[in-house]
């Protein structure tokens, strides 16, 4: 199908007005006429207890490497693993640490790591040229120099990285600082992470394999996976949890909720705790966003069970056309821990915009024209311009602030974008949703564009100089080649 054809026929513009509960429009479809559709999420028994992934702390080995895992019930799949387990370890620091990890390419293609909105030196932070080959290592040093958030690590080898990060090499990066300390969050088994991703699955093989189509779109899974195993549950406790979610899949955007009537308190984004938590019945969050949510379980009967769900929240995209459960939670006995929720979490200063010295647009609605293909000669593009390693697409100064804006109004996908190496703060949406949601109202390092939207960002640039890259993290689009090169000097 030609790609004009194909968007007509999905007409996927329609999603921007879709998104908050209160825009929330009628669908016309009901979901039993859409059961068998492509991609439509198969949810599994929730019978199968959720895993854990291990803590490492100060150091790290990961061995990349092909092994398996029963991440569907009851049958092993080849997967692609940092070890043993079927997610990566969760690397916890402290700001002020330096971290050493030793990488192990035990895989027969490049892999690299890049670590997901931590602040870091160029030789350091993952960039698509720094790969290690096949059977070689590399010795990574992280000098952990930024605030306490969830954030976490990839692969970043160009045209592999969907690829590795859909077979499962992810994990979670921790930083704590004094600050969070203080708060006295839930902690311990009452901090959970929860790391999503989408799988399709052949048989008992894992399937990863777009189409031209699906470049377009994004490869969306039918089994929806936490912490590596499809359809879980939770045994918790009637008290306070803090939920570290993350969105490591490809493509797939989720509309998180909890059924029960129980409220998500957002206490967090991307670069850590917000000013104050926020409140909502749902939440977006795009690929390679975190949310960091308090969840209040007391008052809830021993034995009730609620569900960690995604809600609709577009009838005209495939993705968002669906409601479909993660997580169960089973309520199984009472917390002697209380927990009083804060009014006040953290300090951010705002910046100002009147120190920015340069305002940068950025096209992400556009397509080169090409006929696109995986790891191709590309079709998502940024302004014009698909993803050259050897091209610096533009220069900043080290220490300077500049607002860049992410411009999605004539587009019809959905692009989350990510600026590697900085924390940036949103400044405005426009169009579409035309508001920032509670998770955007901190730092952030990933912003999702609906098409439709315009997105303004803010940032200071750090001290130190190279080559770094912003990109879709859409990774069907980025590994298309959606992603530029910004050198700081
Ligand atoms: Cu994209």
């Amino acid at each position: 199908m030609k790609r004009r054809e194909f968007l007509r026929r999905s007409s996927v513009k329609g999603i921007t007005a879709l998104t908050g509960a209160s825009l929330f429009l009628k669908a016309c479809h009901t979901e039993e006429d859409m059961i068998g559709e492509p991609n439509w999420v198969v949810q599994g028994l929730f019978d199968r207890p959720l895993p854990m992934p291990s803590v490492v702390k100060q150091s790290a080995t990961l061995h990349a490497q092909r092994t398996s895992g029963q991440l569907l019930k009851g049958k092993m799949t080849e997967i692609l693993s940092y070890g043993t387990e079927t997610i990566g370890p969760t690397i916890q620091s402290r700001m002020g640490e330096s971290i050493n990890v030793a990488l192990h390419n035990e895989l027969k293609e490049d892999t690299n790591i890049h670590w997901h909105g931590l602040i870091l030196p160029e030789d350091m932070e993952g960039h698509p040229k720094d790969v290690t080959a096949s059977g070689a290592s590399f010795r990574y040093s992280l000098p952990i120099n930024q605030r306490a958030g969830a954030y976490w690590y990839h692969p970043h080898a160009h045209g592999s990285t969907a690829s590795q990060v859909f077979m499962g090499l992810v994990g979670m990066f921790i930083v704590n600082d004094d600050e969070e300390t203080m708060l006295n969050l839930p902690s311990g088994d009452f901090e959970i992470p929860l790391i999503i991703q989408d799988k399709r699955f052949d048989g008992g093989r894992l399937d990863y394999s777009p189409t031209e189509e699906e470049i377009m779109t994004g490869y969306l899974g039918e089994q929806i996976l936490v912490n590596g195993l499809h359809a879980p549950f939770l045994s918790v406790a009637s008290g306070w949890y803090r939920l570290r979610i993350l969105n490591a899949s490809t493509a797939r955007v989720y509309n998180l909720g909890i059924t029960g009537g129980i409220h998500m308190n957002i206490i967090g984004g991307d670069g850590g705790l917000l000013t104050a938590p926020e409140t909502v019945s749902s939440i977006l969050v795009a690929p390679g966003e975190r949310i960091d949510v308090l969840v209040n379980f007391t008052d809830h009967p021993a034995g009730k069970e609620v569900y960690l769900v995604s809600n609709r929240f577009s009838e005209y995209n495939a993705q968002g056309r669906q409601s479909f459960n993660l997580l169960k939670f089973k309520i199984e006995r009472t917390s002697a821990h209380t927990f009083t929720l804060p009014q006040t979490l953290s300090h951010i200063k705002l910046i100002d915009q009147n120190t920015s010295v340069k305002t940068r647009t950025f096209d992400i609605s556009g397509m080169t024209g090409g006929e696109g293909g995986h790891g191709g000669s590309g079709g998502h593009s940024i302004n014009g311009k698909t993803f050259d390693m050897h091209r610096i697409d533009e220069t900043v100064q080290a220490g300077t602030t500049e607002i860049w804006e992410f411009d999605n109004m004539m587009g019809d996908e959905i692009h989350p974008m990510h600026i590697h190496s900085v924390q940036f703060q949103i400044l405005h949406r426009m169009g579409g949703r035309n508001q920032i949601i509670a998770s955007e109202k901190g730092w952030k390092d990933t912003v999702l564009v609906m098409p439709g939207e315009k997105v303004q960002v803010i940032m200071t640039f750090p001290e130190h100089k190279g080559v770094f890259v912003l990109h879709c993290h859409n990774l069907e689009h980025e590994d298309d080649g959606m992603m530029l090169n910004f050198r700081i000097v």
